[in-house]
């Protein structure tokens, strides 16, 4: 059985989960926490080789190939690095875990949210967050802060960003959907505003869980 916590982030393309795991991450460890910060898809070496695979938009995949990738770097996520720090006591969070799967090749791809439900059990080997934080913002705004650092970055656009905006709202639905469905778990907070806001409401949600 696991004893340690575990956190994840979600939402939309630049809602603002990378920079808020990163504080909220710095702010528990200040605070005298053994945190692990880690992300999907990656957070391992296999999931690394896995992302560039995922990420980059010159690669064809189908809608089930696009899903069995993103759910064999759970799998490894999950055994080689998350279960373990679970099991030695800390507070994991990630910065995007399974409800990305539901939202984007569910909601967003359209892939049967049933059998895509049993697929990420399997990956997910029964670990299921204590805490989820969904970052909400209107996807214009997220697009808008994704797309000014994509044009300073030769890489360009990624798979996902450079999708349509109705793609995007159909992921954003899909968060707000599971967060409607599992409200004991799923927290939304609104991330179209100033940082310094976002942070303290997430903390405030964290701090319900895991004291001061
Ligand atoms: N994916 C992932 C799936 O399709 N299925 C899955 O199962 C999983 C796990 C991952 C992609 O893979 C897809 C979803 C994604 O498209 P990624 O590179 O990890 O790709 O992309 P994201 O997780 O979307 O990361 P982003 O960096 O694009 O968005 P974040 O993390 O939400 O945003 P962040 O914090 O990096 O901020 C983006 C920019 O906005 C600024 C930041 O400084 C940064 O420049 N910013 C703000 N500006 C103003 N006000 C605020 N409140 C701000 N917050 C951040």
């Amino acid at each position: 059985m696991a004893a340690g916590i575990f956190i994840t982030l979600e939402g939309v393309e630049g809602s603002g989960k990378t920079t808020q795991a990163a504080i909220l991450a710095g702010e528990l460890r200040r605070r005298g926490r053994r945190v692990t910060l880690t992300h999907e898809p990656g957070g391992t070496r296999a999931g690394e080789a896995i992302r560039a695979i995922f990420l980059d938009p010159a690669v064809a995949l189908g809608v089930a190939s696009e899903l069995l990738l993103v759910l064999a770097d759970r799998a490894q996520h999950v055994r080689e690095k998350l279960r373990p720090a679970l099991e030695a006591g800390e507070i994991v969070i990630s910065d995007r875990y399974s409800d990305s799967t539901t939202a984007y090749q569910g909601h967003g791809r359209g892939f049967d949210l049933k059998l895509l439900g049993e697929l990420n059990q399997l990956a997910s080997d029964d670990i299921r967050p204590d805490l989820t934080i969904v970052l909400d913002c209107p996807v214009e705004t997220g697009l808008l802060r994704t797309r000014a650092r994509a044009r300073g970055d030769v890489r360009g656009y990624d798979r996902f960003e450079g999708e349509q905006l109705d793609f995007h709202r159909r992921v954003r639905a899909g968060f707000l959907s599971i967060a409607r469905a599992e409200p004991a778990r799923v927290t939304v907070i609104d991330s179209a505003r100033e940082l310094a806001g976002v942070s303290t409401d997430i903390l405030i949600a964290v701090e319900r869980l895991v004291g001061h």
